[in-house]
């Protein structure tokens, strides 16, 4: 053999070997018997005779027992993984056969291969010499994770295929799971008192991204393939339909309802019978791709920003049923705004079973005239949270109720106000209000905020209901004791928990400004009111017009500002956190002074040693801005490894590029920040 060949085969050896020492060590699961095993490792290790200077710390001829796990690490796909323009009705799925046939010269009908577009997640799994080496989520189409170790646990995803010893090929499709296993997954959570997925899509997302692989084995997750990225040592078909049945004939699994169709006529016929189809399939399809068929059109019509011009998803329309609202119950947010829900007879629509549906605010009641016992129509599409469309009046029953706002509370029984032209009522019961606790406790942990690692609204709302937490500072003070004390609670989730809570003291003036909850003061405002003050005291001590100095405040969030430090009640949470050893770096002068003062970065892409808000919340303790865009001000583009359209940007505007290193020597010395 070259020594070209024996390298491929080398890696697909250490591939296969790696998988099975994966499924005997980890799943428990062997497929091989020990004499396939040893004999595989046998040739490994001529190969690594004949060729000592490959021998590497990680082949599995030096190591025992599982192998290293590479989950979540950066991933760069070596052709990016593109996204398909969308067409939502006929005329712009005609525009795009008619731009097909314009830029090829041709006026015969085209011939396209169809596929159904699974709402799922899609993934890239690279073999080499035909043994599965690598898997890894479409990420931002650059750069995605390595799922590999638990793609592996999927039965759908062959791990090796009968391909030549010297190639390299990168199968694409998408992983999606049954709304049967779905139903299943969810009703064993729910009696477990866990949390729910939303929908299909999510529970395959949830279960590809476990970092323990024996719980995606024990997920029923299917791969659909649909196409190839990179592809080495494998002589190509002519056609998109021709790949297709290649890699049915390798063992993946290819959409059992594809068909190649000509002209635009078929076409739309066939998107038709698809969307027909579609509430009887097993997995959730939100559209038809449709892709030119032969691979040298294909070729000649190339890309247009990061989508293919030979290819199109064709959405179906947000699916609508029709159903019946049973009621109507006002649920009370973190600021005391009251917000009607419909509790409708539960209908699936766009693959999600619709049981609550927001009717906004009593303008929206209004506008729509919606009453109790009325049969409406709901729509859902995608992760967008369901509607409803229309009231069907000559449904309406004789009993139907209007919806009157309550005069109290449905919560604490305080009084609901609403001004006149405000379409939001309110409950005036503020922190003495149960509801606008729990969700005020809700925020004060969520991620962007504190950060709370696993304090849950279940647990939120055990601790009030308990009566061991009333206020934020009092998540400070709970006792191991009491909090295996609970229903539920094993002693190593009440560890997890203290020690998140012991981890979030740490945090950022901005961070603990925006956990604060006061009104219309998002993230942002946060940052920017943390990045003027600098310092908790001067904050709570300005009064209005001082407020109004800092970027991004008006009067409106200044009066809300300064009302909130006036309250006494807010101090005495502010001091008990404080007390609790809640802190933040404290910067010696006011952070628009630091050594970054003046200066604007933007972040992309992941980072190795630290997530995207540790970088922000560290560029902004230095005194810079960190904003979502670039522009032709922005001093720098923090990149990780890949960045997409931020990196495009950035280099066309001439804005400098930091990468993972330059980025950890500025922070150690601000003054290497480009000008
Ligand atoms: O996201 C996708 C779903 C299905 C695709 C796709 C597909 O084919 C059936 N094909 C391509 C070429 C791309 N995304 C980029």
């Amino acid at each position: 053999m070259s020594d070209a060949a024996d390298r491929k085969r080398l890696e697909a050896l250490r591939a296969e070997i790696r998988q099975h020492d994966f499924r005997y060590y980890v799943l428990d699961r062997p497929t091989i018997s020990d004499a396939e095993y040893d004999a595989l490792m046998r040739e490994l290790q001529e190969l690594e005779q004949k060729h000592p200077e490959w021998v590497t710390r990680d082949s599995p001829t030096q190591t025992v027992g599982a192998p290293p796990s590479h989950a979540f690490e950066a991933v760069e796909h070596r052709v990016p993984m593109l996204s398909l323009d969308n067409a939502f009705d006929e005329d712009e799925f005609t525009a795009f056969d008619r731009r097909v046939r314009e830029r090829l010269g041709r006026d015969e009908p085209i011939t396209y291969q169809a596929e159904p577009k699974f709402d799922g997640l899609a993934i890239s799994l690279t073999y080499v010499g035909g043994t599965l080496t690598r898997a890894a989520t479409r990420g931002d189409g650059r750069q995605g994770e390595d799922v590999t170790d638990n793609v592996r646990t999927m039965d759908s995803v062959p791990y090796r295929v009968d391909l030549p010893g010297e190639s390299e090929i990168e199968v694409r499709g998408e992983v999606v799971m049954t709304h049967q296993a779905f139903a299943d997954i969810n009703r064993r959570a729910e009696k477990r008192g866990e949390k729910v997925f939303a929908n299909p899509r999510n529970a395959a997302a949830g279960s590809l991204r476990q970092k323990d692989p024996r719980v995606t084995a024990s997920r029923p997750l299917e791969f659909f393939a649909y196409g190839v990225g990179a592809v080495e040592g494998v002589e190509p078909p002519d056609t998109q339909s021709a790949w297709l049945d290649r890699l049915e004939e390798l063992g993946f699994t290819v959409a059992e309802h594809r068909r190649r169709v000509t002209g635009l006529e078929e076409a739309l016929a066939h998107y038709h019978e698809l969307g027909e189809k579609r509430d009887g399939l097993a997995f959730d399809i939100d559209g038809a791709v449709f892709k030119v068929d032969a691979l040298a059109d294909q070729k000649r019509l190339g890309f247009v920003a990061r989508a293919p011009r030979w290819a199109i998803a064709y959405k179906f329309p947000a699916e609508e049923k029709i159903t019946q609202v049973r009621d109507v119950e006002f649920q009370v947010g973190r600021t005391g705004a009251l917000t009607p829900v419909a509790r409708v007879e539960p209908v699936a629509v766009g693959g999600v079973t619709v049981a609550n549906v927001t009717l906004h605010n009593m303008d929206e009641i209004e506008r729509k005239d919606v009453r109790i016992g009325d049969w409406v129509r709901v729509r859902r599409a995608g992760d967008v949270i369901p509607e409803i469309i229309e009231v069907l009046p000559e449904k309406r029953p004789d009993d139907a109720r209007e919806i009157t706002l309550p005069e109290q509370c449905p919560e604490c029984g305080s009084e609901v106000m609403r001004d006149e032209d405000q379409a939001v009522a309110r409950c005036t019961g503020g922190l003495y209000c149960p509801a606008q606790r729990r969700e005020a406790i809700r925020h004060f942990a969520s991620r962007k905020a504190m950060d709370i690692d696993g304090l849950g609204e279940k647990w939120i709302s055990l601790f009030l209901e308990r009566d061991l937490v009333k206020r934020v500072d009092d998540l400070f003070r709970l006792e191991r004791d009491d909090l295996i004390a609970l229903p539920r609670m094993a002693a190593k989730s009440a560890d997890n928990l203290l020690d998140s809570l012991e981890k979030a003291k740490k945090t950022t003036f901005g961070r603990f400004l925006y956990a604060l909850g006061i009104r219309e003061v998002g993230e942002v405002t946060a940052q920017s009111l943390a990045r003027h003050f600098g310092d908790l005291d001067a904050l709570m001590n300005a009064d209005e017009e001082t407020l109004q100095e800092v970027e991004d405040v008006g009067p409106v969030v200044a009066r809300h500002v300064h009302a909130f430090f006036q309250q006494p009640h807010n101090r005495e949470v502010i001091d008990g956190l404080l007390e609790a050893g809640v802190h933040w770096p404290k910067p010696d002068k006011p952070a628009d002074k630091g050594p970054l003062a003046g200066k604007t970065f933007v972040l992309t892409g992941s980072l190795p040693e630290m997530t995207r808000d540790e970088a922000s919340d560290a560029l902004t303790a230095l005194g810079a801005k960190v904003t979502s865009s670039v522009s032709k001000k922005t001093t720098a583009l923090v990149a990780g490894e890949a960045g997409g359209s931020k990196l495009d940007r950035a280099e066309k505007l001439g804005v400098p590029v930091l990468d993972a290193d330059a980025f950890a020597r500025l922070l150690e010395d601000p003054s290497t920040a480009p000008d």
